[in-house]
């Protein structure tokens, strides 16, 4: 008995991901992926897009700097220092380049949800909100502050669960003396100040 495959798009894209990063961000990509599904479930989105978006939105996860700078350079949009600096920040916008070209992505919605996945910038859409949110509380994820409290918050109100990510991201980031991306302080005051987001 074979699986039945309902959506070609999603399947032949899964296994074309399979082949192109390791096994662990796979694993992490499908976990991401149905958290998504769940987020559109819960807010009305198109849940296979979303399904999708989830699935691709670390697609440029080990490429060579090389290579990232080449295809976030192809999105057309600015590369900051700190970006050029910071090469692991590329994968989001080389994503967006990789979801066209190689898995065939034309959806707008979907390659900006990739495109923005890992600052976040303020006034995002739904879907970019719940890929945000998803990458951040799927359910491989470990070792997170409040990591229970974010989960529920995803499934209450994403504006605030945003607004949490990013806050624990520049945490993270400044306890480990990681410089932080104008985007990511950006987004946490943009869904700080436009939401019922408390300490
Ligand atoms: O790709 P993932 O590991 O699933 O998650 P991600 O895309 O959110 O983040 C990837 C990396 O980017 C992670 O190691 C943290 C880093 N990052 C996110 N925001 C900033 C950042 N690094 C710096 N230096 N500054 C940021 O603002
Ligand atoms: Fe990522
Ligand atoms: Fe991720």
């Amino acid at each position: 008995m074979g699986t039945i495959v309902i959506d070609e798009q999603y399947d032949n894209c899964r296994k074309v991901l399979k082949g192109s990063i390791s096994h662990k961000r796979y694993i992490h990509s499908i976990g991401v992926s149905d958290t998504a599904a769940c987020l559109a479930m819960r807010y009305g989105y198109d849940v296979k897009k979303a399904h999708l978006a989830g699935l691709l939105h670390d697609c440029a996860k080990g490429l060579s700097e090389g290579d990232l700078l080449t295809a976030a350079f192809m999105t057309g949009l600015e590369i900051s220092q700190m970006e050029r600096d910071n090469p692991e920040l590329l994968h989001a916008k080389a994503g967006a380049t990789i979801a066209k070209q190689k898995y065939k992505i034309e959806d707008k919605e979907i390659l900006d949800a990739i495109c923005y996945h890992t600052t976040g910038r303020p006034e995002m859409s739904l879907l970019e909100k719940i890929v945000f949110v998803a990458d951040y509380i799927e359910p491989n994820r470990t070792g997170i502050p409040s990591l229970d409290r974010i989960r529920a918050m995803a499934f209450t109100d994403i504006d605030i669960a945003t607004a949490y990510v990013c806050r624990n991201c520049i945490d993270y980031l400044q306890r480990a003396s990681k410089q932080i991306d104008r985007s990511t302080i950006d987004t946490f005051k943009y869904y700080k100040e436009n939401s019922n987001y408390e300490e």
